[in-house]
């Protein structure tokens, strides 16, 4: 990354990190130490040390399952507001080294609600760190609650209704859908994304990774979404290309968890040439940084290397990237 001086003091936004999927080696250990919950990779007489849950936590995981397995496994160790508020404080901080000057954070709230988190102690945490980098960092935020799509629509619904006061307070900026994809088709939440927008909350979805381009145009006709999470599969489709350039979607990409989850073989292989030349807006971002063997600017130089973009079409990724961005108008001067 050092060969990589422009890309490294590019102004940066984040619009796709799981903050469970910002959970690394030593937060595991440090909040697993300080909640007394066993890391669930070990046995007693072999406590993990930072080398073996470094190992567990590297790339390649052998399937989407297989790493949402030990991604829930791990979150277990988020217990308090002052746990959620150190994940994310750790993250931001780490962000604003890569020149990150906004990030939006995602969160699974169920998988915390339905281990008796409560979810304003969650929310509350993220709100405390969010307001630190504010601060301290000068790095704007927003948080985004995920629902997940292989839990029942009620589920959402019940989670949604929940979060509906820090939707009006803002410390919730919009809603989203993730967990295992293929199966489970986006429409389904059509009326949760509905009544979220009547309450005011931005609305995006994961979409066109672990299954087709027949996804996106789900989540695009059903939810109403003006961006989608990954997306890269919408490029088997030429006339939903031409759709999203012309909707100004903002594809939310993950290159370098895109291979580590077998979606494609190299990084060269995503269709972000393809994406520039049909105009077709799109972010870069590190999605499960902890997992997927980077954080935001090691994704940038993995798509720097493979594409040997130019300095206009980085100015293009960055502008989209201010633009779609969950930010007011004056905010986004500031950034461009
Ligand atoms: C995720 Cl890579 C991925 N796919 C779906 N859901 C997720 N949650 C966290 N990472
Ligand atoms: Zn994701």
């Amino acid at each position: 990354t050092t060969h990589h001086p422009f890309l490294s003091a590019f102004p940066k936004c984040e619009h796709h990190i799981h903050l469970e999927g910002a959970l690394t080696a030593p937060l595991l250990l440090a909040l697993s130490a300080k909640n007394n919950i066993p890391l669930p990779s070990s046995s007693p007489d072999q406590p993990p040390t930072l080398d073996s849950l470094t190992a567990l936590l590297s790339p390649p995981h052998s399937s989407l399952q297989a790493f949402l397995t030990l991604y829930e496994a791990h979150q277990t160790v988020l217990r308090t507001a002052s746990d959620f508020d150190l994940l994310a404080w750790t993250y931001l901080r780490r962000a604003h080294a890569d020149h990150v000057v906004h990030a939006e954070l995602s969160l699974d709230a169920q998988a915390h609600t339905a281990r008796g988190v409560a979810l304003s102690a969650a929310i509350d945490g993220v709100s405390a760190a969010r307001r630190r980098a504010e601060a301290e960092l000068g790095v704007s935020s927003r948080l985004v609650l995920c629902f997940q799509r292989d839990r029942p629509v009620a589920d959402a619904l019940r989670t949604l209704r929940e979060a509906a006061p820090h939707l009006a307070s803002g410390a919730v900026a919009g809603v989203g859908l993730d967990s295992c994809e293929a199966g489970f088709p986006p429409g389904a939440f059509a009326g949760v994304f509905a009544e979220a927008a009547r309450l005011g909350a931005r609305t995006t979805a994961h979409a066109g990774e672990g299954a087709g381009w027949d996804y996106v145009r789900d989540a695009v006709e059903r939810l109403g979404v003006a961006r989608i999470d990954h997306g890269v599969r919408a490029a088997e489709s030429a006339e939903l290309v031409a759709r999203l350039a012309a909707a100004g979607t903002l594809l939310t990409v993950c290159p370098l968890s895109n291979v580590s989850l077998g979606c494609v073989a190299a990084v060269r292989e995503l269709p972000v040439r393809r994406f520039l030349d049909a105009g077709v807006r799109f972010s870069i971002n590190s999605d499960d940084p902890a997992y997927f063997g980077g954080y935001l600017l090691d994704n940038y130089v993995a798509v720097q290397e493979a594409f040997g973009l130019s300095v206009g079409e980085w100015g293009v990724i960055g502008r989209a990237s201010i633009e779609g961005s969950w930010v007011d108008g004056g905010r986004k001067r500031e950034m461009l």
